[in-house]
């Protein structure tokens, strides 16, 4: 039988599918091995670090040396990796619970280091895998399972807080735009620092049925796309017309000094 081209960087068979229908974090696992095997990315020197959630499930699939286990904690993971073993590719897969609700505080220092990792947000705009709880990115007003009556807080912008707090690299990009985040994806991965893509993604099971009172995939990356807008669209718009878009395109890409440990630990 004739094998998906990235089948070959897939452990054969050996787990179950996971995701549920229609799940955009699965697309970001397609979006990441395309990206991967576009720039021939060697598995044998690959670290994929997921912590707990929907998205921390990705590396778990993959052919490559991978890390599984704590909500919020990629990024210590990371830093003692690479600290230890720097010539190895470390990629970090973190729900947007995992990266800025338990590890908000890791991000902005890891961040603020230029860490040598690649981080890839798949931004659900709730905590998935426990059902559907708000997060600090979900937009205002809308139900979520612990918000029955509507949202009242104002939420991170995810690539906002990575600029400011130092990320040498930093994109916005949606499900709905798999060519543009593949290509960020690859200039994330080629990147030498601290580099941050957010993927503003699908959840029809948990986030849409709530909060959009929908479950079709089609339906909520249709909502994605209408409250899309690329930095140049965004440019021609009001500031009004701004609130809670999600602005899309690379917001940083520049080179500074990586962080690597005290002298003593690179001996
Ligand atoms: C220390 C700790 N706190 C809380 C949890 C419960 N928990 C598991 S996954 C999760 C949220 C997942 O949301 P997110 O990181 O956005 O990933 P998603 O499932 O949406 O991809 C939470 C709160 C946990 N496993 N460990
Ligand atoms: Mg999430």
């Amino acid at each position: 039988m004739k094998k998906h081209p990235l089948w070959k960087y897939l452990r054969d068979g050996s787990l179950p599918h996971f995701f549920c229908s229609g799940c955009g974090v699965a697309q970001i696992l397609n979006f990441f091995l395309k990206a991967a095997d576009e720039i021939s990315l060697d598995f044998d020197k690959l670290v994929g670090i997921g912590g707990v959630g929907c998205t921390a499930r990705i590396p778990v699939y993959m052919k490559a040396d991978v890390l599984h286990g704590v909500h919020g904690r990629t990024l210590p993971w990371a830093t003692g990796i690479k600290l230890h073993k720097p010539d190895l590719k470390v990629v970090i897969f973190a729900g947007d619970g995992d990266a800025v609700a338990i590890g908000g505080n890791h991000l902005i220092h890891a961040a603020r280091r230029n860490l040598d990792v690649t981080m890839i947000v798949a931004n659900n705009l709730t905590f998935g895998m426990t059902g559907g709880q708000m997060a600090p990115t979900t937009p205002p007003t809308v139900k979520t399972a612990t918000t029955p009556y509507g949202n009242q807080e104002t939420p991170f912008d995810l690539c906002k807080l990575a600029v400011t707090s130092g990320a040498t690299f930093v994109a916005r990009w949606t499900t709905h735009k798999p060519k543009r985040a593949i290509q960020s994806i690859k200039k994330a991965l080629l990147h030498e620092g601290f580099s941050f893509v957010e993927i503003v993604c699908q959840c029809p099971t948990n986030f849409g049925r709530r909060a959009l009172s929908t479950d079709d995939a089609v339906e909520c990356l249709e909502w994605i796309k209408e409250n899309s807008a690329t930095i140049r669209q965004a440019a021609e718009m009001s500031p009004e017309t701004l609130v809670n878009k999600f602005v899309l395109g690379e917001f940083v890409d520049v080179n500074r000094p990586v962080f690597a440990g005290s002298s003593v630990l690179n001996k």
